[in-house]
C-alpha cells in the first residue's frame, strides 16, 4: 500500500467472518433478494473491473440486510498489493446506505463509512487499500439507482515512480503523427467503432457489463504506450444525460504525452498525474484525446466512464 486515502475514520470494526447456521441461511435468502456477496480477486492480469448495487442503474430492490449483499475485492499478485475504488454513482434515500470498508496490513489498519444520500457531486475521493468491501444495505420500502464504483490494482512502485530515459527532445518532429484514429463510444445504443484497427480496439476500451459504462485506456496499457500516437475517444449518451469520469491510473512522459478531455471544444481536463476527484460533464458529448510523442512512453492512463442520469 503507497498511501492512505483520507476519508472518515470511524474506528476499527471486526468483521464477523464466523458462520452460524442463522447466518447461512440469511445468506441463502439475501441471494435471492440481490445476488449475494461475491468475492472478486485483483490478479496482474484481471486487475480492473465495475462493481454496483443490484439492478443499477435501475433502483436497487428493498429489504437488503446489512452485509449480505456486495463485494470483497482482494489482491492476490506477486506484483500487486492494493485496489483502488472510484465511485461514479451513488444514490440512496433515509434507510439505505452504502457501506465501504478499507483494510490495510502493516501495519494492520481498517476503516469504514457509510454513505447515504445524493452524493453525485461530492463523491468519495479515489480510496486505496491492501482489500475493500462493499455493501449496499435497503429497509423495506423506497430506493433510488444505488452505486457504480470502479476498481483497479495499484500498479508496481516500478510502474509508477520508475525513471524514465529522455531522449532529446531538441528540433521538429514532436506531433508530427500522420493519423489520428477516432474512436466512436455511444452508450445509449452500446456501438463502439473505430477509424483504426478493430482487432486493436479492445486494448483501448474495455466496456462494462452494463453499456452504459466502461474503460477507456491507452493502447496496452498497463503496458507502456506507443510512441506517435493521437487518439480521441468521442463519447455520446442519451439526450438529458451526462458523463461521469474517474480517472484511476495516469503515467505519462512529462510535458510531451498527455490526455486532454474536452466538452463543446472547452477542455475539462488537461491530464498530467491521479486526479482524485469526479469529472462531470455538463451534457451528453465528450471528448477524451490522448497524445504521445516520438519518444519515451510510460503506463499512460486508465479512466472509467459512465453516462449518468440524474
Ligand atoms: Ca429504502
Ligand atoms: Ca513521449
Amino acid at each position: 500500500m503507497k498511501y492512505l486515502a483520507i476519508i472518515f475514520c470511524l474506528g476499527s470494526a471486526v468483521i464477523a467472518t464466523a458462520f452460524s447456521s442463522e447466518s447461512l441461511a440469511r445468506n441463502a435468502e439475501s441471494r435471492e433478494v440481490c445476488g449475494g456477496k461475491e468475492e472478486i480477486v485483483l490478479t496482474e492480469v484481471a486487475d480492473h473491473g465495475f462493481i454496483s448495487s443490484p439492478g443499477y442503474p435501475n433502483n436497487y430492490p428493498n429489504s437488503v440486510p446489512p452485509g449480505d449483499c456486495g463485494y470483497d475485492l482482494v489482491v492476490r499478485g506477486t506484483e500487486i498489493d492494493s485496489v483502488r475504488l472510484g465511485f461514479l454513482q451513488l444514490r440512496t434515500i433515509t434507510g439505505d446506505y452504502v457501506q465501504v470498508e478499507l483494510r490495510d496490513n502493516e501495519p494492520a489498519q481498517e476503516w469504514f463509512d457509510q454513505y447515504t444520500g445524493t452524493f453525485d457531486l461530492f463523491l468519495p475521493e479515489l480510496t486505496a487499500a491492501n482489500d475493500a468491501t462493499v455493501f449496499l444495505q435497503s429497509d423495506e420500502a423506497g430506493g433510488d439507482r444505488g452505486y457504480l464504483a470502479a476498481y483497479a490494482a495499484e500498479l508496481p512502485y516500478d510502474f509508477l515512480h520508475g525513471e524514465i530515459e529522455v531522449d532529446n527532445k531538441s528540433g521538429p518532429g514532436i506531433y508530427e503523427t500522420s493519423f489520428t484514429e477516432v474512436i466512436n463510444i455511444n452508450t445509449e445504443t452500446g456501438e463502439i467503432t473505430t477509424s483504426g484497427d478493430v482487432n486493436e480496439l479492445h486494448a483501448k476500451v474495455q466496456p462494462g457489463a452494463s453499456k452504459t459504462y466502461g474503460f477507456i485506456s491507452s493502447p496496452n496499457h498497463p503496458g507502456f504506450y506507443p510512441n506517435n500516437e493521437n487518439i480521441v475517444f468521442n463519447l455520446s449518451g442519451p439526450a438529458g444525460s451526462k458523463f461521469a469520469l474517474r480517472v484511476l491510473r495516469a503515467k505519462f512522459e512529462p510535458n510531451y504525452d498527455y490526455v486532454i478531455v474536452s466538452e463543446n471544444g472547452s477542455t475539462l481536463l488537461t491530464l498530467t498525474g491521479l486526479r482524485s476527484k469526479i469529472l462531470y460533464s455538463d451534457t451528453n458529448e465528450v471528448a477524451v484525446n490522448f497524445r504521445s510523442d516520438f519518444s519515451n512512453s510510460h503506463s499512460g492512463f486508465l479512466i472509467a466512464y459512465a453516462t449518468v442520469q440524474t
